[in-house]
């Protein structure tokens, strides 16, 4: 009898809840709480850190997890490789559903870069319109080059005072071509700073800045520990058919 936890948090991890649901197997969802109000899902949901690769091990074997699929973002490094050594320790079965990154188009202007405090350095030093869409929790750095314009999107209203000065979109996305273009031409976006995410939720504004000529910062993907991944809910559906086929 197959029992899922989901370690979600993405556009594809909803896609992937509904089609369990639909499918009628016992699963649970779980977010980390990084937001207010993560949406619903047709799942019973969990929100907060289980304590590490042990206290995720402890609510494996608590909750009689058969099954785990890490549906988290590309760059939840920390999650990713706690449940590779979680599902090893209990020897659990596991799979990461991983969308493809973004790769370079015809008249993309990339510098693609390793880490935030690379993509600060590859800021001019003279000052411009600079957008982050890199999210809330790795936006200190920039503090270095207090002379941009800085326009940053944040899931949620910020809560502490900003590192420096900068005007804050409240949005969660996924985002629009239309508006990431109508935002950029209206704020006189010069330069975006972005992460690989890949994925459709938040590539607009890398079709919207090759549209407009402008440079995009790309921040590459964490190194991950190797395992079973796929990039579609199909093909996780399929695994887990074919795991309640064998009765794994
Ligand atoms: C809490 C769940 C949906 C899901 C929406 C996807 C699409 C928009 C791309 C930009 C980039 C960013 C950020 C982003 C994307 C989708 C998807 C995706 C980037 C939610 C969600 C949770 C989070 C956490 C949040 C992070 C932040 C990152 C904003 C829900 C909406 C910038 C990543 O305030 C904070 O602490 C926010 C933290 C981790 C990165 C950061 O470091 O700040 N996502 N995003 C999940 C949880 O608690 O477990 O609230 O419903 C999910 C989505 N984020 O319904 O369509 O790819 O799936 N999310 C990045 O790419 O750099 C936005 O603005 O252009
Ligand atoms: P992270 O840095 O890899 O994880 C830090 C810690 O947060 C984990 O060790 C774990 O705590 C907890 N955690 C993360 N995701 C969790 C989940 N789905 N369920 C339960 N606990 C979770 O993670 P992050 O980058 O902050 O991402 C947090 C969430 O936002 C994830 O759900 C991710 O899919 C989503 N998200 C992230 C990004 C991004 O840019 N990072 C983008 C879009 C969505 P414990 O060690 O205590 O278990």
């Amino acid at each position: 009898m197959i029992r899922a936890l989901i370690l979600g948090g993405t556009a594809d991890a909803s896609l992937l809840a509904a089609e369990i649901a639909r499918a009628g197997i016992d699963a649970v969802y779980s977010y980390g709480g990084r937001t207010r109000a993560p949406a619903d899902q047709p799942l019973p949901t969990r929100i907060g850190g289980f304590g590490g690769v042990s206290g995720l091990a402890d609510y494996i074997r608590r909750e009689g997890i058969t099954h785990v699929i890490d549906a988290t973002h590309p760059f939840a490094a920390e999650m990713s490789r706690n449940a590779v050594e979680a599902c090893a320790e209990t020897g659990t079965p596991s799979i990461a559903l991983e969308r493809v990154p973004w790769t370079k188009a015809p008249g993309d202007n990339w510098i693609e870069i390793r880490d935030v405090n690379a993509a600060v350095a590859a800021l001019p030093e003279a000052p411009a319109n600079v957008f982050l869409a890199i999210g809330r929790q790795h936006v200190a750095p920039f503090a270095m080059k207090p002379q941009h314009t800085y326009t940053l999107r944040f899931v949620d209203p910020p809560e502490a005072a900003l590192p420096f000065a900068a005007d804050v979109i409240v949005s969660r996305g996924p985002f629009t071509l239309e508006d990431e273009l109508e935002m950029m031409r209206t704020r006189g976006i010069a330069w975006i700073v972005a992460r690989n995410s890949g994925g459709d939720g938040a590539r607009a504004k890398i079709d919207a800045a090759r549209r407009l000529g402008l440079p995009v910062i790309m921040i590459s993907r964490p190194e991950l520990p190797e395992r079973r991944r796929v990039e579609r809910v199909t093909d996780v559906m399929q695994w887990l058919g074919h795991s309640a086929r064998l009765g794994a």
